[in-house]
Order: C-alpha cells, then sequence, then structure tokens
C-alpha cells in the first residue's frame, strides 16, 4: 500500500508538471490565446469525436456554445475507456485528460490519430486552459463521470448511474485568466463544422449556439463527402459540367479523395486537407495533382487533335483556369512545414496522388468526351489570353526601353536602392497621397497613390489585369512581373504597405490589393511582404501636452483612464476623430502611420488575403443574389476582417 501510494503520488507530479507547462506557454500548444486560439479549444475536443467516426463508431457529434461562453460537445461513439490503469491506477480517460499528448500516445486505433487540429495535442490541453471541464461518459452498461479544474483533478471518475448507450460528452468553460476573450464566433465555428462534416462523409455534425434568446442552430450531414464540398463551392457559380469528377482510393495505405468541378470563372480554387487540417500553403499532395492535371489534359488534347502537332502543350495554369478542386488525403505521420506549419512534406505522397489522379481522370475523359471538349475549349482559351498578357507586358517593356523609365509616373520613388530596406506604401487617394510624399523618409520610403476605377478582378484575365489603370502601376513599382512570371528575388521593396482608410471605401481598396496580390504576386504574401498600415482613429490633445493618438476605441478609452489618473478630467481634453488619412498633416502621417520607430504594421497572413478573396468573390461575382445576401449577413463580418 505504501509503495503503491507513493508511486501514484510521483506520477500526479510528473503529470501536474506536464499541463503546468501548457498553462505557462499556451502559445506553443494552440498557437495563441487570442480568439483564435479559444476556438482551438473546441476544435480539439470536436477532432476526438471525429477521430471515433473515422474509426467507424460515431454517427453524431452535437457541440452547444451554452450561456456564459460554456461549450459542450457530445458524440455517439464508444465512449472513452473508463478501466483503472493497473501500475498507475488512473482510469484511461483520466488520463486522456490529464497527460500530455496522451491521444498522440494511445494512438494507432483509428490509424490517423494526428487530426488533431493544427496542433494536435489534443483533450489534455482543452484541460490545462479551462477554468474547469466536466468529461461524462456513457459505456459498459454505466454512466461515469469526472471533473477538473485548470487542469487538476477535482472529481476522480466515478460510476454516476446506468445506461445502455455509448458516447462521450464534454463541457468546458474556457480560463479568462489565459484566452484574451471568451467570445466565441458562432459563424466561424459554423464554417469549420460544415468544412468537417464534407470531410468525413455520413457523419452529422449539429451546432447550437444557445447565448442568445433565439438560438442559432445548424446541421450538417454530407454522403456525397467532398463532392457536396465543391458543388457547394460552386453553388453560385456557371459550370462547364453537371457533375462534379470524383475519386477515392486507397493507395499505399494513403487514402486519396478529390473531386473536381470546372466553373466559366478565370481563377483557380483548389483546396487541399491532409487529415481533415487545412493545408493552405499547400504541398506534395497538392504538387501531385497539379502534376497529374497537367499531363493528362494535355495527353488527351494530343491524342484526340485538338492540340496540333505544331502547337506547344499548355501550361498547368492553362488548365487550372476556373476549377475547383478540394483534395483530401490521410497521411499516418504528416509532416508539416511552411511558414504556419500548413503544407505538407512528406514526398511519398505526390506519386500516390499523382498515379491515382493519372489514372483515374484520364479515364473519365474517355468515357466523357463532352465534358473533355467542353473543359479543354476552356483551357485553350486561357491560353490565348496568357499570350496576349504576355504580348501587353513587352508592350510596356518595349514602351518602357524607349522612354527610358520602367516606373509609373506618380510613383515618388525612394533613394536607396537595397531593396530590403526599402518600402513602398500604396495610397489611396490623391490628397493622402499627397501627405504621405511629403511627410517620408524619402530614403527608403516610396509613395504610390492609386487611382482610377475599381477593377473586377473576377471578371479579367491576367492581359486586362495587365492593362488595368489601377494596378498596373503597382506590377510595374513592385518591378517582380504578375503569375508565373512572378520573380520575387525582383521585388524593388521589402515592405509593401498598403494604407487606407478605415471606411467603406478604404475597406474597398485593401479587398482589391489583396485579392490581386493573393491571385497574381501569391509569394509576396507567403514570404511576408505585404503589410496594413493601421493610422490612428483618434488624437487626443491639450495645451502644454504632447498629442496622444489611439488606434482603436479600447486605445482610447485606457488613454482616458491614465490621464484621469493623472488627473486630467475628459473635459479637459480635445478630441479629434479622423475619418480619412486625408485629415492628417504631414507631419502628423509622419508620427502616426509611417515612422518605424512608432507605426503599427500588420502583417498580411495568407489566410487573410484568402478571405479577402473570397469576399471578393461574392462581391463582384456574376450574381446579384449572393452579394446582396452576403452583405445584408457579413457587414459586421467584412468590417472585423480589416480588410
Ligand atoms: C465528446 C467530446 C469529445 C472519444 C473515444 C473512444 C475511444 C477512445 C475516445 O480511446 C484511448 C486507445 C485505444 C484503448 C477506443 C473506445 C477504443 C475502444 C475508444 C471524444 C484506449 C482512447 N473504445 N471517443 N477515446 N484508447 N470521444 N469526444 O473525446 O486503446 S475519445
Amino acid at each position: 500500500m505504501e509503495k503503491y501510494e507513493h508511486k501514484y503520488g510521483a506520477d500526479q507530479i510528473q503529470v501536474l508538471e506536464g499541463l503546468e507547462a501548457v498553462r505557462k506557454r499556451p502559445g506553443m500548444y494552440i498557437g495563441s490565446v487570442s480568439v483564435r486560439g479559444l476556438h482551438h479549444l473546441v476544435y480539439e475536443i470536436v477532432d476526438n469525436s471525429v477521430d471515433e467516426a473515422l474509426a467507424g463508431y460515431c454517427k453524431n457529434i452535437y457541440v452547444t456554445i451554452e450561456p456564459g461562453n460554456i461549450i459542450s460537445v457530445e458524440d455517439d461513439g464508444r465512449g472513452i475507456p473508463v478501466e483503472i490503469h493497473a501500475k498507475t491506477g488512473i482510469s484511461a480517460a483520466e488520463t486522456v485528460y490529464t497527460v500530455l499528448h496522451a491521444g498522440g500516445k494511445f494512438g494507432g486505433d483509428s490509424g490517423y490519430k494526428v487530426s488533431g487540429g493544427l496542433h494536435g495535442v489534443g483533450a489534455s490541453v482543452v484541460n490545462a486552459l479551462s477554468q474547469w471541464t466536466e468529461v461524462t461518459i456513457q459505456r459498459d452498461g454505466g454512466i461515469y463521470q469526472m471533473s477538473f479544474e485548470r487542469g487538476k483533478t477535482v472529481k476522480k471518475l466515478e460510476k454516476i448511474g446506468d445506461s445502455d448507450k455509448t458516447g462521450t460528452k464534454v463541457r468546458f468553460l474556457a480560463d479568462d485568466t489565459i484566452f484574451e476573450t471568451l467570445e466565441y464566433e458562432y459563424d466561424v465555428l459554423e464554417k469549420r463544422f460544415r468544412e468537417m462534416a464534407f470531410l468525413t462523409k455520413g457523419l452529422k455534425i449539429t451546432i447550437e449556439d444557445k447565448r442568445e434568446e433565439t438560438p442559432k442552430k445548424a446541421e450538417f450531414c454530407y454522403e456525397g463527402g467532398l463532392k457536396s464540398f465543391v458543388e457547394y463551392l460552386n453553388k453560385t457559380k456557371e459550370k462547364l459540367h453537371p457533375q462534379p469528377i470524383y475519386v477515392e482510393k486507397v493507395n499505399n495505405d494513403i487514402p486519396v479523395e478529390i473531386a473536381i468541378q470546372y466553373t466559366t470563372s478565370y481563377n483557380e480554387n483548389i483546396y487541399t486537407f491532409v487529415n481533415n487540417i487545412n493545408t493552405i500553403e499547400g504541398g506534395t499532395h497538392l504538387e501531385g495533382f497539379k502534376r497529374a492535371l497537367t499531363k493528362v489534359f494535355n495527353d488527351y488534347a494530343r491524342n484526340h487533335n485538338i492540340l496540333k502537332e505544331k502547337e506547344p502543350n499548355l501550361l498547368g495554369e492553362d488548365i487550372r483556369e476556373g476549377i475547383t478542386a478540394v483534395i483530401s488525403v490521410k497521411v499516418k505521420e504528416p509532416q508539416f512545414e511552411g511558414q504556419t506549419k500548413t503544407k505538407l512534406g512528406n514526398s511519398e505522397v505526390t506519386g500516390v496522388v499523382q498515379s491515382m489522379v493519372n489514372e483515374s481522370l484520364s479515364n473519365f475523359l474517355e468515357e466523357n468526351p463532352s465534358v473533355a471538349k467542353a473543359i479543354l475549349e476552356k483551357c485553350i482559351s486561357a491560353s490565348r489570353a496568357r499570350e496576349a498578357a504576355r504580348k501587353a507586358r513587352e508592350l510596356v517593356r518595349r514602351k518602357t526601353a524607349l522612354e527610358g523609365s520602367t516606373l509609373p509616373g506618380k510613383l515618388a520613388d525612394c533613394s536607396s536602392k537595397n531593396a530590403e530596406e526599402c518600402e513602398i506604401y500604396i495610397v489611396e487617394g490623391d490628397s493622402a497621397g499627397g501627405s504621405a510624399k511629403q511627410g517620408r523618409d524619402r530614403k527608403f520610403q516610396a509613395i504610390l497613390p492609386l487611382w482610377g476605377k475599381m477593377l473586377n478582378v473576377e471578371k479579367s484575365r491576367a492581359d486586362k489585369i495587365y492593362n488595368n489603370d489601377k494596378l498596373q502601376p503597382v506590377i510595374l513599382a513592385v518591378g517582380a512581373g504578375i503569375g508565373a512570371d512572378f520573380d520575387i528575388t525582383k521585388i524593388r521593396y521589402g515592405k509593401v504597405i498598403i494604407m487606407a482608410d478605415a471606411d467603406v471605401d478604404g475597406a474597398h481598396i485593401r479587398t482589391l490589393l489583396l485579392t490581386f496580390f493573393f491571385r497574381y504576386m501569391r509569394p509576396l504574401i507567403e514570404n511576408g511582404n505585404v503589410f496594413l498600415a493601421q493610422p490612428p482613429l483618434y488624437k487626443l490633445s491639450k495645451k502644454g501636452m504632447e498629442d496622444i493618438y489611439c488606434y482603436t476605441d479600447e486605445d482610447l478609452a485606457r488613454e482616458y483612464k491614465k490621464l484621469e489618473e493623472k488627473g486630467i478630467a475628459r473635459e479637459q481634453l480635445a478630441l479629434q476623430r479622423y475619418k480619412g488619412l486625408g485629415e492628417m498633416n504631414p507631419e502628423q502621417l509622419w508620427e502616426t502611420t509611417m515612422d518605424p520607430e512608432k507605426r503599427i504594421l500588420v502583417q498580411v497572413q495568407l489566410e487573410d488575403a484568402m478571405k479577402a478573396d473570397e469576399i471578393f468573390s461574392l462581391l463582384m461575382g456574376d450574381e446579384v443574389e449572393p452579394r446582396r445576401n452576403f452583405i445584408t449577413e457579413n457587414a459586421k463580418y467584412v468590417k472585423n476582417l480589416d480588410i
């Protein structure tokens, strides 16, 4: 007995140390303690239910946001095992909730126990970062329950009743001493669970928000899997063929599922997932898919004399114009690379996806010649447009060779030629552009004012974009080309900074530019070269006091409080609210928004650009209805996104 007690104690200490580490450095385990990290907690728990569904035992998942931002997740799987581990005296269920990475160590029953959101750290991390957690398990004829506070067991697993059902239910309240906010965003969770339901054919996920008087609720269940996903993505688009092309296969122990449908759009929309994680940076699975797609369509075009002997092959980008595709692979030991660890690195996956797409897509085209013809006609017209774009580009080059300058007339360039230290401010409006030109440090800061008509990137191919009076100066100033020609080593500025007002027009120009960079200069975003300037919203001033600039409403409230503590009342202060950049004189603009010592720059992430692109497609697409719906439903969202 004595010995057992001692051993139990030692283990328990080790356990607590593990979870203490999570509380000390939460960012290491869930990415951040912002609202994003908060949502991660929910994903971690739901992922465990999805794993149980992938193992073939769970059909339904219910997620509820209860009043007070308590999250409840319930599944009808087998229930976490409850038996007591002989050595430690701790139940299997408690171990899952108190030992770091327990989920991973126990893996091997579903085989792909690596899903766990972006970080795959599991239930114990959620437990560690929650004020309290309560787990209820139904299995072996009983109902069992245990509870925790900030990761520490306060009620060990005990049987509290009988039941002939099975399943797991988890309720938790995130820790407000760790997270910046506990306010879940229903729309964000809804989007993720819809996506998860698409990715797990037949699984029903219900989400309910009970925080308000009138609860919100949605149910997602798709028997069609990725086929349904692509139909959903293309809902408002004009399709080139009625049914998505769909393949599902296990090759070399790697399950691959792909759905493809072409639309009349000029964009490429390929979403890739590894173990249900959205790999926004792509990777080896995407590489294999692209290679096969290019080869299959070129081979078909040659064999059916659609491409003549003398004509060159179609390029990958020609063949991907207008494509909507979703690729989902399951990999046992995925290696995630890239800036945000969302790029698949496993080299064996390329060949697996490639050979599968090669085989199934070429069969499909042979069996569906009319679909093949419709797609290839579009590819060929894309390749012609690409030729036209090249000519447009060369025309610009030749013209500039004659006239001597490659740079747009409105650009006020900087004197340094060392791209690394150089910055370009892209500024909406001539008056703000004027202030920026006067206020800047001309050694390393260039100013490009933007004017002209907003271009519908949605309805334009590269040739039109090259000739667009709003975007052409941006292309020339950045100096690295666009599309497949884009060469990041040629960029003339290390920082490309979008400076626009905090109003609707400003949001418009930000959305346009981010969409443009996303589609035509993506490496610039991936490489972290794109930034948003943050002009202040308010200025507080008083005679004899240095002006105070506030960038948010919270900032303003904080400054008021600080000044009050110093004995300066609100009434003594003059408050100026800036409606636009144009209201600031050059010195103010420098001081608040351009001085590297004082300014706030927000680095644009690939995800921000993707969201901008999504919003732009909806705002600028053909159909009026989705646009109106989107604007009314998402007015708040568009604002919050700060794009
Ligand atoms: C409701 C919120 C979150 C879960 C299960 C089911 C099992 C399980 C979970 O086992 C450790 C690994 C294999 C035994 C597995 C039940 C096998 C047999 C499970 C969840 C120990 C974890 N019976 N359902 N974990 N196993 N749902 N939902 O967490 O060897 S977690």
